[in-house]
């Protein structure tokens, strides 16, 4: 399954009147708008292989047709993606989920995609079938040095993965954490795991980095060991330069003020990047922007103030991946919405008034600053968003194209009715 770019060329050209009447609108508003389509075009959100198939819950799940098979076909459905948002060049592994067994032909496919590895990502948080010791108790933290030594092992196995695919950095997520008071010794669990972490980075090429994610609860309805920020950024902190601070969205308790948090770790240099994520509840892995467009807004414009403070290049210099899970949607097509709504998001950000908003924080004036931030947000920037797509050889309406090039009818005449997404 390859999108021919003409077929998008065709589509594109029955939307074009529309489309630039509707830039033309915008355009004249705003201020430096081939700047800010530059940045619009040269930004890339990762989608994890593990967002290809249907999630579930703990209680069902219900695949959908055509799901990929192997790690090929989940290149193939990346590459999908790209293709019609020129937003999307890279994949996020999860192994031992996705084992590249040649990596060398697996890097050749994702090149005729336009596609690149991103960071690898760890798993010690299922057993697999032959593994001598259980992770039931945790991994990195556990009260056994034998466990944790086998985690350690498994996270250097998975750096070599990442290094022959040219990846650059290792995403540790674990589970570790206690379901009930006094299971645990707080400290000795945070000590156990900023040992083995000092192990792990011990391992990394030199220009390699480890991102270290926070969660707040389950599977651990008690206490998880790197349970927010603030112990993520210590073990960050205590293990080096190579090792900062990966926000999920959905990992926050409800009410948290996330774009403080991306603020202060920016000032830090210690912001790894974003798994982008929705959630109403919990870590519910929604659709990016389906719940709180606002917030996500009003983390991008901390993003784009902080990252212009370093001189930081916005498209390359955080890792920017999506970390979801698809219940009853069509998996491509709820990625496609998610970096959709990245791109709302980071254009909203880019056009903020910022010498206004300066000014106005400077005098306080409350009112002003308010004004400023929801003009941007109010704005209708989607037609930026499609101009930038377009200049790119990309879709003006990435979701709707999908849907007229019947590309999931296509999969599942490729690839059967009843398959289930290997992995996850
Ligand atoms: C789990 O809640 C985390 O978000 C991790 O990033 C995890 O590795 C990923 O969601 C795959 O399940
Ligand atoms: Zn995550
Ligand atoms: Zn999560
Ligand atoms: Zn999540």
């Amino acid at each position: 399954m390859q999108i021919e770019k003409h077929k998008v060329d065709e589509l594109n050209h029955q939307l074009s009147a529309k489309h630039t009447h509707q830039f033309e609108h915008i355009a004249a508003d705003v201020n430096n708008v081939e700047g800010v389509l530059t940045k619009l075009g040269a930004f890339n959100v990762a989608i994890p292989s593990w967002a290809l198939g249907t999630g579930g819950t703990r209680f069902g799940r219900f695949s959908g047709g055509g799901e990929p098979r192997s790690l090929e076909e989940k290149i193939e459905d990346v590459g999908v993606i790209h293709a019609l948002n020129k937003s999307s060049s890279s994949i996020s592994l999860h192994i031992p989920w996705d084992i590249p067994e040649n990596a060398t032909a697996m890097n050749v496919l994702a090149a005729q995609h336009g596609l690149h590895f991103d960071a690898v990502n760890s798993n010690t948080f299922q057993d697999q079938k032959d593994q001598k010791l259980s992770y039931k108790f945790g991994s990195l933290h556990h009260t056994d040095k034998a466990v944790r030594k086998q985690a350690i092992e498994h996270n250097i196995e998975v750096i070599k993965y990442g290094v022959q695919l040219n990846s650059k950095a290792l995403s540790v997520w674990l589970s570790d954490g206690s379901n009930f008071p006094g299971q645990l010794n707080f400290r000795k669990a945070f000590q156990n795991t900023l040992e083995s972490l000092q192990e792990i980075y011990e391992a990394l090429p030199d220009d390699w980095k480890v991102w270290v994610e926070y969660k707040p609860y389950e599977p651990n309805f008690y206490s998880t060991t790197i349970g927010d920020w603030g112990q993520s950024y210590l073990l960050a902190s205590k293990l080096g330069p190579k090792a900062s601070t990966l926000v999920d969205l959905g990992h926050h308790l409800q009410g948290t003020n996330i774009e403080q948090i991306v603020s202060i770790l920016l000032m830090e240099n210690k912001l790894a990047g974003f798994h982008f994520n929705d959630s109403k509840y919990g870590d519910d892995d929604l659709t990016v922007g389906s719940i709180n467009p606002y917030q996500l807004f009003l983390i991008f414009n901390e993003l784009v103030e902080g990252m212009d403070a370093r001189g930081m290049n916005h498209a390359t210099d955080l890792g920017w991946m999506i970390d979801a899970s698809h219940n009853v949607k069509d998996p491509v097509e709820d990625l496609l919405q998610s970096v959709q709504a990245i791109k709302i998001a980071y254009a909203q950000a880019l056009i903020v008034d910022k010498a206004a908003l300066v000014a106005a924080q400077n005098n306080n004036d409350v009112t002003l600053a308010q004004e400023i931030l929801q003009q941007a947000y109010r704005t209708d920037v989607r037609p930026l968003v499609a101009e930038a797509s377009l200049r790119n050889g990309g879709s003006l309406d990435p979701v709707s194209a999908y849907r007229r090039l019947s590309v999931r009818e296509q999969l599942i005449s490729e690839r059967g009715l009843k398959t289930v997404a290997t992995g996850l």
